[in-house]
């Protein structure tokens, strides 16, 4: 039975990959690389020191750990300049509604994000008050594919990995669900996840009680 709900932040409560993106490839054409939607694309759900790996390597560039770091604090400056105007406006459609559902059936709530700005996001679009815990990418060592950041989620629920189920929007999200042995909701435009026990295009009028007894 699934008693506890985990949701991926990026792409799957609001959609702020642009952003990272719009940053990421400022950042990449300072070393004269140009980044495009593609590569975006497999920098979804994988933390920041891994994406600047990735695009450091698709560059053919090596750097040493301190010019890495600048390049990090760098990035992460530009990221926070262009989300500073994020509101509730921003919230992806039908994740309210699919919230509400939730809670009234009695189903734990948490975040499970790579983010390590997950909770001034949450903050700014004002989802706070909709879960019980938020994990995110300060809180553990390693971030997905490895499982670590949705199995803390499960335990701070109090909650079996069995009994909860990850909604995500990220080959690197559902292979951690998978890893963790939980049951994952995928959220994909094109409904290409590999992985996902079930797929939807968005939240929009997913019906959660049948839903989550589907997904037993
Ligand atoms: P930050 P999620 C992930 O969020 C993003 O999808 C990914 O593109 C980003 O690199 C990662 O967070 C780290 O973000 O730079 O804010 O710490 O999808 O796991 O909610
Ligand atoms: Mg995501």
């Amino acid at each position: 039975m699934i008693q506890g709900v985990i949701f991926d932040l990026d792409g799957v409560l609001t959609d702020t990959a642009v952003y990272h993106y719009q940053s990421w490839k400022q950042i990449a054409s300072s070393f004269n690389f140009e980044l495009t939607e593609k590569h975006n694309e497999q920098l979804k759900g994988v933390s920041r020191s891994e994406s600047l790996d990735h695009i450091l390597s698709w560059a053919g560039i090596a750097l040493d750990p301190e010019m890495k770091n600048r390049l990090l604090v760098e990035k992460n400056g530009l990221y926070l300049d262009l989300i500073q105007s994020l509101s509730s406006r921003d919230i992806l459609p039908g994740v309210t509604d699919f919230l509400h559902h939730l809670i009234g059936q009695g189903v734990k709530t948490a975040v499970g994000s790579s983010s390590k700005n997950a909770n001034f996001i949450l903050s700014k679009i004002g989802l706070m008050p909709f879960f019980d815990v938020v994990v995110d990418g300060t809180m553990v060592k390693q971030t997905k594919p490895d499982p670590e950041v949705f199995l803390l989620a499960a335990a701070s629920l109090g909650l079996n990995p069995e009994s909860c189920l990850v909604v995500e929007d990220a080959e690197a999200g559902v292979e951690a669900a998978k890893s963790a042995g939980m049951k994952v909701l995928g959220i994909s435009a094109h409904g290409n996840l590999i992985g996902a026990d079930h797929e939807v295009q968005n939240l929009i009028g997913v019906d959660t009680k049948y839903l989550l007894s589907h997904l037993n």
